[in-house]
């Protein structure tokens, strides 16, 4: 048997890319979601396969990525959102619900959902990683889920689930 080592491009074929921001720290989201839209662009995604979903805070991401995970046009999406450590322990709970939400959602659907959720103490720490010193995790995070996508195609022997179009 021939070894084969399988490995996606960052290149879309089918269907769009969805991103799913919260608008919870917008000063930081609108910055990933810049670095997302740049970052599909340069890899060659036409804008008209970009679709931007804003949901209030971090917590709600999980439930606009499952809508829009059923509708089977996406071939992936990516959720972009900036939790900041406040002093008391929502910062946890909310957290983990979205961290286990969008798991969840990519897993029913066998869907990637990239994770672009900054989680920092700090509102510095969170711009230093929204196109400061440390990059753009929603660059990151667009490109994760362009190579996840392409990826799963090259599977072999999965049942093709190509998105519908448009
Ligand atoms: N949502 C965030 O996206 N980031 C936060 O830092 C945050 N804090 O700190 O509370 C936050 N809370 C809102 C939450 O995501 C929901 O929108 C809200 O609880 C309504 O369900």
């Amino acid at each position: 048997l021939k070894a084969s080592k399988i490995t996606g491009q960052l290149q879309l074929h089918d269907g769009s890319i969805g991103l799913v921001a919260g608008r919870f720290n917008e000063l930081v989201t609108a910055k990933l979601v810049s670095g997302a839209r740049e970052a599909l662009i340069r890899h060659g995604v036409d804008e008209t396969r970009i679709t931007e979903v804003w949901v209030p805070g971090a917590f709600e991401i999980p439930m606009a990525a499952h809508r829009m995970a059923s509708t089977g046009r996406f071939a992936a999406l990516v959720a972009l959102g900036c939790v900041i450590r406040g002093a008391t322990a929502h910062f946890d709970y909310v957290c983990s619900a979205c961290v286990q939400g969008v798991t969840q959602v990519s897993m029913q659907f066998g869907l990637p959902v990239t994770l672009g959720v900054l989680t920092t103490d700090t509102m510095d720490q969170a711009l230093e990683r929204a196109g400061g010193k440390a990059g753009n995790k929603g660059a990151d995070a667009a490109a994760a889920a362009l190579e996840m996508a392409d990826l799963l195609q090259r599977i072999p022997g999965t049942l093709s689930r190509k998105p519908t179009e448009r």
